[in-house]
């Protein structure tokens, strides 16, 4: 077992052979300048701020020989799989499978919606697209992680209270024991971070734990 003393809210113990790290959405439309969170007002260099530590964070599960799972928010070209309550939402100048600066918005296959270079899967590491915010939802998640045996589940990416946040309590309804990496996740909106990391872990850790990557690397020793 490995053990984060010092996680919030209390004392973390995973056992390495049943976790996995799921790396949320860490695309070109919400990280690059020019793509669809800038387009939406977002100041993207929030975002980017996360890059290197998260492509620290994928090392060091790497090394330790986690499973690796990424997602990509993005719908099939047909869009098909968008409800309208979906891409009518907010009053962005361009919506989901509008042609963009970097191909269609959000739309599979297109450079926008693939991972950005930094924290890109690499080998076998499974990439899950998923229509909705939560991971689980229209996904072989479920199915993939439970072939594995896997029972807990660390998470970084984009953005903290919206896809994030709802991977994470799908994870939890489901059983899965949650640590988010706070310096490895982020939003376009400072507060909304700090309260969904205050919601994971209140009520003695409804959804889950929180802990710095420094804090998960001295647990692994490294
Ligand atoms: C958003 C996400 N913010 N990945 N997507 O719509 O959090």
């Amino acid at each position: 077992m490995v053990q984060i003393a010092t996680a919030r809210p209390f004392v973390f113990d995973f056992d390495p052979k049943t976790t996995a790290l799921i790396v949320i959405d860490m695309q070109r439309d919400f990280i690059e300048p020019g793509g669809f969170g800038e387009t939406l007002g977002n100041d993207v260099s929030l975002l980017q701020a996360i890059v290197p530590t998260t492509a620290k964070l994928l090392a060091l599960c790497r090394a330790h020989g986690l499973p690796v799972i990424h997602t990509r928010e993005c719908h099939k070209p047909d869009l098909s799989d968008l409800p309208d309550a979906k891409r009518d939402r907010g009053q962005p100048s361009l919506r989901i499978g509008d042609p963009g600066p970097m191909g269609r918005i959000l739309v599979a296959g297109e450079d926008g919606a693939d991972i950005i270079p930094q924290v890109y899967p690499i080998a076998d590491e499974l990439v899950i697209d998923k229509p909705g915010k939560g991971a689980f939802y229209a996904t072989s998640l479920a199915d993939h992680l439970a072939q594995r045996g896997i029972k807990t589940l660390i998470f970084a990416g984009v953005t903290t209270e919206v896809c994030v946040q709802t991977t994470m309590r799908e994870a939890n309804d489901r059983g899965f024991e949650c640590l988010l990496i706070e310096d490895a996740t982020e939003s376009y909106f400072p507060a909304f971070k700090t309260a969904t990391l205050d919601m994971i872990r209140a009520q003695g850790a409804i959804v889950g734990w929180t802990a710095t990557y420094a804090e998960l690397a001295a647990a692994f020793n490294d």
